[in-house]
């Protein structure tokens, strides 16, 4: 049976599995949030990768069922921390085709009433090819989240086909600076005149800003310097089970 197939049985049989990677605000250096990222544990192949299974998912469409598993699965850990004295904001990346699925801001806001969460602790991570296909569409499912408090973050910026000038259209919170921008930050000066911009940009605009990809120290003193709210990479922490995420935020960095 191809993987596709298997796809299915696995979102039947309890295979897939969230991995947390934290955040960090860089003005009190607290951990204060976490992004949710799906894994397969395939009883064969051992962990398979999102990369190998999202646009699989989609394909097959099979990606309606799978982002509801996820954002169940993160709304409820997000909610258990919660009750346990640990507040830290969740993040769920969403693909674009489900910005198509106009019950969507239903279903959220159910599971939000159920795990009692409040809204501003929930992040929908979209990407910048998600909203240009059907754009009045995705437009209408993000002002729905947003006017409940959800929060509305676009991943991956700056490497998309993004127009600056739809971008003040967009119901939008934060922008999270794609990592390929971040990685070589100390080692070339143009990427950090499009990180400094992309920072003032986003301020500008109100929103805040997030570097991702941050593999060092020189490179998070850097981003703090210039005003960036929060970074995520290797260098503060890898994605991480549950239980190892309590560990890390309860013990002093
Ligand atoms: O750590 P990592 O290999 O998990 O993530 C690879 C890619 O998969 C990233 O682009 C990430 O946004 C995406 N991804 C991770 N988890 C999910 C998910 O639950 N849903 C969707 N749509 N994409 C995800
Ligand atoms: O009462 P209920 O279980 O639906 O609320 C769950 C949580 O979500 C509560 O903590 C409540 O404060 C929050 N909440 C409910 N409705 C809204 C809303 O419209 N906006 C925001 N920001 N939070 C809400
Ligand atoms: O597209 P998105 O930002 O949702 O995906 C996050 C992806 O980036 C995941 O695959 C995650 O494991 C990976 N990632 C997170 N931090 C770092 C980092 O510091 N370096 C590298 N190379 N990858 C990272
Ligand atoms: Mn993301
Ligand atoms: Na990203």
């Amino acid at each position: 049976l191809s993987l596709m197939g298997q796809l299915r049985d696995a979102l039947a049989q309890d295979q897939l599995q969230l991995h947390y990677q934290p955040k960090l605000a860089l003005a009190s250096r607290r951990l204060d949030g976490a992004e949710s990222l799906v894994r397969w544990q395939h009883p064969l192949r051992g962990t398979i990768m999102p990369d190998a299974f999202i646009g699989m998912a989609e394909d097959t469409g099979n990606i309606q069922r799978l982002t509801r598993w996820v954002l169940e699965a993160a709304i409820a850990q997000a909610s258990q921390w919660r009750v346990n004295g640990l507040q830290l904001g969740m993040a769920v990346n969403l693909s674009a085709r489900d910005l198509g699925d106009a019950d969507l801001p239903r279903y959220i806001l159910g599971l939000a009433a159920m795990y009692r969460l409040p809204h501003e602790q929930l992040t929908l991570e979209i990407t910048e090819r998600a909203v240009i296909g059907e754009f009045e569409a995705a437009l209408r499912v993000l002002h729905q989240l947003r006017e409940q408090g959800f929060r509305i973050t676009i991943d991956d910026f700056g490497v998309g086909q993004s127009s600056l000038a739809y971008l003040h259209k967009l119901p939008v919170d934060e922008l999270k600076i794609d990592q390929s921008f971040i990685k070589h930050l100390m080692d070339d000066a143009n990427d950090r005149v499009i990180v400094r911009s992309i920072v003032e940009l986003s301020h500008g605009l109100g929103y805040k800003v997030t570097a991702e990809g941050v593999e060092n120290e020189a490179t998070l003193d850097y981003l703090a310097s210039i005003g960036c709210d929060h970074a995520q990479g290797f260098f503060v922490a890898r994605p991480m089970s549950a239980d190892a995420l309590v560990q890390l935020t309860t013990t002093a960095l």
